[in-house]
């Protein structure tokens, strides 16, 4: 009975560090998400909570209709991640992004901005 009891508790220990490790999330963004900016970006620049592995990140960003207007392969350094754009019109853009964090850890989302019309 002792040793089951034990390695229970082990496990629980083991389980408990997992729930604990943070992977790398969306910290901020420019434009920040869900916004509305009066003039259109040159670039979308997201900011994570950990460190990216360069090569497996990546970033789209799309317009109403779902064509591509950013300029392809991101720049990433650290753990930000930006790409250039096409010049932009009034509008609501999607930003797609996925990350590998350097624990190895996959984590992808989206947000949307809105590019002002006066
Ligand atoms: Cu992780």
């Amino acid at each position: 009975m002792r040793p089951r009891v034990l390695i229970l508790s082990l496990l629980a220990m083991a389980l408990g560090s997992v729930a604990a490790h943070a992977h790398a999330m969306l910290d901020h963004a420019s434009p920040a998400v869900g916004s509305a900016v009066a003039s259109a970006p040159r670039e979308v620049a997201l900011t994570f909570t950990q460190n990216l592995e360069a090569v497996f990140s990546s970033v789209q960003v799309t317009n109403a209709n779902g064509a591509r207007v950013d300029q392809g392969k991101p720049q990433i350094s650290g753990n930000t991640m930006r790409v250039g754009l096409k010049s932009l019109s009034p509008g609501t853009y999607r930003v797609r992004w996925q990350a590998l964090s350097v624990d190895t850890h996959k984590t992808e989302g989206s947000f949307t901005f809105t590019v002002g019309g006066r």
